[in-house]
């Protein structure tokens, strides 16, 4: 395998294209499904933590920075119950409704969702059921981007060329038809037109630059609104917690953080109670 540094890909085209505001990708999807494993793959080293067999890993939502034009936000993993499924969803749609934040730009602090599949998986249940009842809700489906992981699991792991870290013709047909299959599905459950995803391996590190591809193609620099005579002030200072930095409370931080508390909408139980009554609803969707 080729060993690339994910950081510098694509880089300078990133700094025409996001250089200010950067871009800010939050990941979501089901527990086990790869968000940590897939910043890990983009870093080239283990900053989140990754979980082993059936039980969630990640319980907050991070910051990493992958350069100073792109960042990623993990979150904890939904499907595991209801009531974990509804404290999450709390937290992601805060930081959905989130500002930016940067002095002299409007818009939200979120650009795109990147919703992570498990390749290997038949539940798409969950997702489906948080994408109606909340992302939608929040964002445009041009915001919303798909990509399917665990390409190597997929088939149950036949067709997977272990030596050259790639799938073979058959699986790699496979992973096509599922990835058009996954914007077919998506299509008749929400009546949203996505593109179709990209399906790619964390933890072999297959296709990773076809998902920043994927990611910087699929978002424009006018993403926010720009007030060009304010933006020369880099005083911005956030409160969520990053591979960069501590977390630390400014001021500012603060009072966005005030002002969203009051600003989300109330996502108790009920959002629990959605997510478990939806949950099977296409659970036949991996069948091979
Ligand atoms: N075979 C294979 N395993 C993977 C891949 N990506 C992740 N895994 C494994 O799947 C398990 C879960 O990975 P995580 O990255 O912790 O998943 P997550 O989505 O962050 O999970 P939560 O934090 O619980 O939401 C770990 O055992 C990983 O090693 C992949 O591409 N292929
Ligand atoms: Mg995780």
């Amino acid at each position: 395998m080729t060993e690339i540094n994910f950081k510098e890909y694509r880089v300078d085209e990133m700094k025409e294209k996001f250089q200010f505001p950067p871009l800010n990708i939050l990941l979501i999807g089901a527990t086990g499904a790869g968000k940590s494993s897939t910043i890990n793959a983009l870093l080239g080293e283990e900053a989140a933590k990754v979980g082993f067999g059936a039980d969630p890993e990640t319980k907050e939502v991070r910051k990493y920075k992958i350069n100073d034009y792109l960042s990623f936000y993990d979150t904890p993993g939904l499907g595991d119950s209801p009531q974990d499924d509804a404290e999450h969803m709390k937290k992601i749609v805060s930081y959905l409704n989130r500002p930016c934040g940067k002095k002299g730009v409007s818009g939200k602090l979120i650009d795109k969702v990147l919703v992570v599949i498990d390749g290997s998986t038949r539940d798409f249940g969950t997702i489906s059921a948080l994408l109606n009842n909340y992302i939608f809700q929040e964002l445009d489906a041009d915001d919303v981007l798909f990509a399917v992981n665990q390409a190597d699991m997929a088939m149950k792991g036949r067709h997977w060329d272990g030596r050259a870290a790639e799938p073979d013709a058959k699986l790699t047909e496979f992973l096509e038809e599922k990835a058009d299959s996954v914007r077919q599905r998506i299509k008749e459950s929400t009546g949203k037109t996505i593109n179709t995803p990209v399906f790619y391996s964390a933890a072999h590190g297959f296709n990773i630059t076809q998902l920043i591809d994927f990611i910087v193609d699929n978002s424009n620099s006018q993403r926010k609104e720009r007030e060009a005579e304010t933006t020369t002030s880099s005083s911005y200072s956030d409160d969520i917690p990053s591979n960069g930095k501590v977390a630390g409370h400014t001021a500012a931080g603060a009072a966005a953080g005030a002002a969203i508390g009051s600003a989300i909408p109330v996502v108790g139980t009920a959002v629990g109670a959605a997510v478990g009554g939806f949950l099977g609803f296409l659970s036949s969707f991996w069948d091979d």
